[in-house]
């Protein structure tokens, strides 16, 4: 559940919670031309840290390229408003949900005639994504029947709004028949993600998770579990991954900033190994918490003082 904070940050104000509004004919509304991130602030002993910020802001610029969107601020200013969000509304942990879209009122399709971009930095609390239970004993997941989006009809390595219609129908499928999150295939039948999470296999000691080639989100979170993966020492590989394969795993997860590291203990009715989060999973998790609440020196890098 959602808890509303005091102040949204929108186009360079502070603008009550409550007041937060565009147009109802605004253009992002109705063709999805926006672009968002997700990032999480923690709670550290030295106080808040915002997890990777300039990481998720630079998603967020690269995104909008694809959109051919100008975003009128920097990758400072907008690191820099995420910052004054979070201290305006004294928050310590807390989730900061930034958007990009276009702006223009009225209809057509080509924003290009009317370029103008709205920007919005809201932050508030969000606990664990698929719920406290979830991360200590595993999720049930199924195989969605919808396909995930390819880079051929929409840039779906970027954070684009529009491509969130693919996941928002495999999660509600999900929920329906029971589950508690959906896996995502792609057109060649090879394992893409999660609705709203990267997905990564343990088999004989080595990960191995989805190549960006089957349209994923480029991760911020995959990108720090590989990290820290490999300084484990435990083999990593991107590459395809079918669905008969990921029966036979010994342990399936999902990684994401909502949903951090959260192991799958169910796939399609069978268990994922014994049934309960493996020893690898457990221990990426376990580091994972160590680094984003600062327990750990050698990954202080990614933490950004509020
Ligand atoms: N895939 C998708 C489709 C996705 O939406 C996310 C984030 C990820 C992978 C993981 O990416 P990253 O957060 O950079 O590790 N999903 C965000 C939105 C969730 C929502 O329900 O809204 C998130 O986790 O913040």
């Amino acid at each position: 559940m959602v808890e509303p904070s005091e102040q949204i940050w929108m186009d360079g104000k502070l603008v009550p919670w409550a007041e937060a509004h565009v147009h109802v004919l605004t253009h992002g509304l109705h063709y999805g031309t926006g672009v968002f991130e997700g990032i999480r602030c923690y709670e550290t002993e030295d106080g808040p840290r915002i997890f990777r910020l300039r990481d998720h802001m630079q998603r967020l610029l690269t995104s909008g390229v694809a959109l051919q969107m100008r975003i009128p601020y920097s990758l400072d200013q907008l690191c820099d408003a995420a910052k004054e969000v979070v201290r305006v509304n004294r928050l310590r942990a807390c989730y900061i949900r930034p958007i990009a879209y276009y702006a223009s009122i009225g209809a057509g399709l080509n924003p290009l005639k009317n370029p103008s971009v709205s920007v919005a930095i809201a932050a508030f609390g969000w606990g664990a994504y698929l719920g406290e239970k979830a991360l200590r004993e595993g999720v049930r997941v199924m195989s969605s029947s919808w396909r995930r989006i390819s880079n051929s009809s929409s840039p779906a390595n970027a954070k684009v709004c529009g491509n969130y219609v693919n996941s928002v129908l495999a999660a509600m499928e999900a929920s329906l028949a029971g589950f508690d999150e959906a896996i995502m295939y792609t057109d060649q039948n090879v394992a893409a993600e999660g609705s709203g999470e990267n997905l990564f296999l343990v088999k004989d000691g080595a990960l191995a998770t989805p190549g960006l080639n089957t349209g994923i989100l480029p991760g911020v979170t995959r990108a720090t579990v590989l990290t820290l993966a490999r300084d484990l020492g435990y083999p990593v590989e991107e590459r395809p991954i079918s669905r008969g394969e990921l029966y036979l795993a010994d342990e399936l997860f999902f990684t994401g900033t909502a949903a951090e590291v959260t192991p799958i203990r169910e796939l399609d009715h069978r268990l994922v190994g014994e049934g309960k989060p493996g020893p690898i999973t457990r221990r990426l998790q376990e580091k994972f918490f160590a680094a984003v609440k600062g327990h750990e020196p050698k990954y202080q890098a990614w933490l950004e003082p509020v």
